[in-house]
């Protein structure tokens, strides 16, 4: 994907799996597109999360409505998963695969991958990223292993290093501190529980997505 679309698809990204949210997965990805959401992750993490057919019957489901929409479908973790559904793309962290490989594997589908500094930035670049995950930004419960928070200085940072790649900003963000990532250089804010545990995962994503443009 060309880099300028990427930008833009990097708004407003929401990610979840079932252990994040209230109701069912699929009628709050359905609300979150309405509420207009511009990319989205599947992360089936922690306790309680869906595996093997459960899982992968979820994936297939929000792959469906994603690509309905027309909102780029990312996987996470599961290098597996991305390639036998022929999901959008892959995002990877630091203690995950090797981005260089995963690169290799996934072809010219979009590569995400978290840094927490600016030599994983720079390394993930190397290996082929198209976007960078910065955080977390701001304190989050969502994450349990989560790095210290750094708030925007890292994006801030590569800026400065007049370094261009896509960059989103994850991590405890809310409409009301969205839009310090967007002024720190970020190119848009990745969400979870600011819309899979909201009563009302449309609206929040509207006053995210107001907040970030
Ligand atoms: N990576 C860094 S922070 C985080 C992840 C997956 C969790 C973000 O969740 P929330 O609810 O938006 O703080
Ligand atoms: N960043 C991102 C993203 N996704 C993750 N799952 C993560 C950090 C841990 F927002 F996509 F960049
Ligand atoms: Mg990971």
């Amino acid at each position: 994907m060309e880099s300028s679309i990427l930008r833009h698809k990097l708004n407003l990204y929401f990610i979840m799996g079932s252990t994040n949210c209230l109701k069912g997965s699929e009628d709050v990805l359905l609300e979150a597109i309405k509420g207009g959401i511009t990319m989205f992750q599947y992360r089936e993490k922690g306790k309680n999360a869906l595996t093997g057919i459960d899982k992968l019957k979820l994936a297939r489901s929000l792959q469906k409505i994603c690509a309905l929409h027309q909102v780029p479908f990312i996987v996470n973790d599961d290098i597996d998963l991305a390639v036998e559904l022929d999901a959008d793309g892959v995002h990877i962290g630091q203690d995950d695969a090797d981005a260089g490989e995963v690169r290799e594997r996934i072809g010219n589908k979009i590569l995400g991958v978290s840094a927490h500094t600016m030599a994983e930035v720079k390394k993930a670049m190397k290996d082929g990223a198209d976007y960078i995950g910065a955080g977390p930004i701001y304190p989050t419960v969502t994450k349990e292993d989560a790095e210290p928070v750094k708030g925007t200085l890292l994006i801030e940072a590569v800026r400065k290093a007049g370094i261009t790649i896509p960059i989103v900003g994850i991590g405890g963000i809310t409409s009301a501190n969205a839009r310090a990532v967007i002024e720190a250089g970020g190119d848009g804010v990745s969400v979870i529980s600011a819309i899979s545990l909201s009563g009302d995962p449309c609206g929040a994503a509207e006053e995210l997505l107001r907040s970030v443009q």
